[in-house]
């Protein structure tokens, strides 16, 4: 586990927890009420307390946007050794150049007809990266390659009969 991911784990844990614990209060709040036996509830107290849950809707979102900003991959991107311009149609994907050395690698990925996904597997058959294929869009999917060996592309939008079939390849060398 990566250290983004582990912040972004230990992230979720904490919304999590903090989200359970709010159902509780809720639970617990609601049956005092009804111990107490209903009545009025505290309208003026809940009107002075209105202005406080907007500043800390703004502190959460403030701090989950600088939080995660170190994140953001566009910001992270770091400068590519080989660029591989990538069409998918119906239903192949033309790569070229189809070897590349190891390295950051961008990918350029258009598609000539219909929508398609970009789905990137390393030789060992593991899933590297993946993004939409628009017609009509060029995107930059940005990653590093180490390990050598013949990659394979498979589609990841289904885009008509021969979708199972687009299998695109290249490799990666020393
Ligand atoms: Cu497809």
């Amino acid at each position: 586990m990566n250290g983004t991911l582990f912040f972004i784990t230990i992230l979720y844990s904490i919304v999590t927890v903090i989200g359970v614990a709010v159902y509780f209060v809720v639970i617990a709040s609601t049956k005092r009420g009804r111990r107490e036996g209903g009545g009025e509830a505290p309208i003026a107290s809940m009107h002075r307390a209105e202005p406080w849950w907007a500043v800390f809707a703004l502190v959460v979102v403030t701090v989950l946007f600088f939080g995660t900003l170190a994140g953001v991959p566009w910001l992270n991107r770091a400068k590519a050794d080989a660029t591989v311009n990538v069409k998918a149609l119906q239903f192949v994907f033309v790569m070229q150049p189809a070897t590349v050395k190891a390295g950051n690698v961008d990918f350029k990925v258009t598609s000539d007809d219909v929508s398609h996904g970009f789905g990137l597997f390393d030789p060992d058959g593991k899933m590297v990266s993946q993004i939409q294929v628009v017609p009509g869009v060029t995107s930059t999917l940005s990653t590093k390659l180490t390990k050598t060996g013949k990659y394979k592309i498979l589609c990841f939008e289904y885009c008509g009969v021969g979708h199972a079939q687009m299998i695109g390849q290249f490799e990666v060398t020393k």
